[in-house]
């Protein structure tokens, strides 16, 4: 065919009609859409408002059905740019839980990993691999891939926690296994707060080495987490960046907790503006205590405690807090680093 053949032709058309017919499809056409010189997203920012919307529609959910029927009774947060794709980024996906007084979520497993960080309520528990998990608010708790979870509620108050599980990832690379438990709850086979003992005091079993790609500690308290940021703030001076920024690491490997999701926590000090900043991975953030805003790119997102917010990758964000603030995020970083892909830059000025 000639060069001067316009792209809209009907010769071309109908040669566009011969590929189809085989299955094949002309790249001229698409690949500046497919190789962007930047990251090029449907992801768009937005935020779940906690109070006003979320605890609510949670709480409707409750009065409609058990957790027994639902199995997990989960409000997905849906990326307003991916509608009915139970997806939050691409590669994520985020919900609300909610679990009332005497209820159990049956047992299962999954190759999906899994986290849960508390929203609302105190001392109901997630079992994990037969060890009970109690669960208290900004506590991060992970169900690996494959490992044997359910949740139960023996307090008198509603139980909420925002779930984030690669679901999106496992299904594009279409590896998703799941069975059911033979009981509803997994009886207990080690006692409360053994693997916190046993993996996350900086002493291993002498003769323990680590086998799974995720970290051997399953509960990381918000205790200690906010006991390190305030003594972090009170001994240095905040990042310009990112305030004080921190990411949860497995003590054996000092990488993330899991393979495909990594965590990250920051205090952002009263009346702190963070410098502009942007990386690869579209992130999925909760507010754990104090009040302040986002900015990315042209959206301005106001948050408090229990919000939560998704930010596409590569957009300026900057950060600021109105009290101080301590903000919780999750991403796909690890699986982006891992294929050589992750990429950040700071900015100078505010934007
Ligand atoms: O708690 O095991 O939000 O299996 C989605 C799938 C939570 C869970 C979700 C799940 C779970």
């Amino acid at each position: 065919m000639s060069a001067s053949v316009k792209s809209n032709s009907p010769e071309r058309q109908r040669f566009y009609g011969r590929l189809r017919q085989q299955h094949l499809a002309p790249l001229w056409e698409t690949l500046h859409a497919l190789v962007t010189r930047e990251p090029s997203t449907p992801i768009q920012s937005f935020k779940w408002d906690y109070d006003r919307d979320l605890l609510g529609l949670v709480q409707d959910a409750g009065k409609l059905l058990t957790a027994q029927e639902a199995e997990r009774r989960v409000l997905i947060l849906e990326n307003p740019g991916l509608p009915g794709q139970a997806s939050t980024t691409h590669t994520l996906y985020a919900g609300v839980q909610l679990i009332l007084p005497g209820e159990v979520a049956r047992s299962h497993r999954h190759t999906q990993s899994a986290l849960r960080f508390i929203l609302q309520g105190s001392g109901a528990y997630t079992t994990v691999e037969g060890e009970r998990i109690d669960m208290q608010p900004g506590d991060l708790i992970t169900t690996p891939s494959w490992t044997w979870h359910d949740h139960g509620n023996e307090t008198q108050e509603p139980m909420v926690w925002l779930d984030v599980l690669d679901i999106p990832l496992v299904k594009m690379l279409d590896a998703s296994f799941a069975e059911p438990g033979q009981q509803e709850k997994q009886s207990t086979v080690r006692p409360l707060g053994d693997s916190s003992v046993r993996y996350a005091n900086n002493l291993f079993p002498v003769d323990w080495i680590p086998h799974a790609k995720y970290s051997p500690v399953f509960k990381y308290p918000y205790l200690k987490t906010r006991e390190t940021l305030s003594t972090l703030s009170r001994n240095g001076d905040p990042d310009a960046w990112h305030g004080f920024k921190l990411r949860y690491v497995n003590p054996a490997t000092g990488g993330p907790l899991l393979p495909s999701i990594g965590t990250f926590i920051q205090l952002l000090p009263q009346s702190l503006r963070t410098l502009p900043y942007r990386s690869t991975d579209a992130t999925i953030h909760t507010c754990v205590e104090g009040e302040g805003e986002t900015r990315a790119g042209d959206t301005v997102i106001a948050w408090k405690a229990r919000d939560i917010f998704v930010t596409p990758g590569w957009t300026w964000l900057t950060h600021t807090a109105t009290s101080d603030a301590i903000l919780f995020s999750a991403s796909d970083r690890p699986v982006q680093e891992a294929l050589g892909l992750w990429r950040e830059e700071r900015g100078a000025l505010t934007a």
